[in-house]
């Protein structure tokens, strides 16, 4: 089964950033699908919940180098 989070992400100011966003939160275990748009500041994840949780994913963002907030 997955669950979604939904983050809000500040500091992405190019299509580059979402990339950079994008790839940290994939190369966790136990992620489905990550969706960034940059334009509203909101990373989408789809993941499986038995390998990883929304504080490790929000901490990923955090090590790319950007502000990170569960939203739901
Ligand atoms: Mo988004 Mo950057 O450009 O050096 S990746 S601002």
């Amino acid at each position: 089964t997955t669950a979604k989070a939904l983050f809000s992400v500040t500091g992405m100011t190019c299509s580059a950033c979402a990339a950079s966003v994008e790839k940290a939160v994939k190369r966790l275990p136990g992620i489905r699908e990550a969706v960034v748009d940059v334009l509203n500041n909101r990373a989408q994840v789809h993941f499986y919940p038995s390998f990883v949780n929304e504080e490790t994913i929000r901490e990923a963002i955090e090590d790319a180098g950007f502000e990170a907030t569960l939203i739901r």
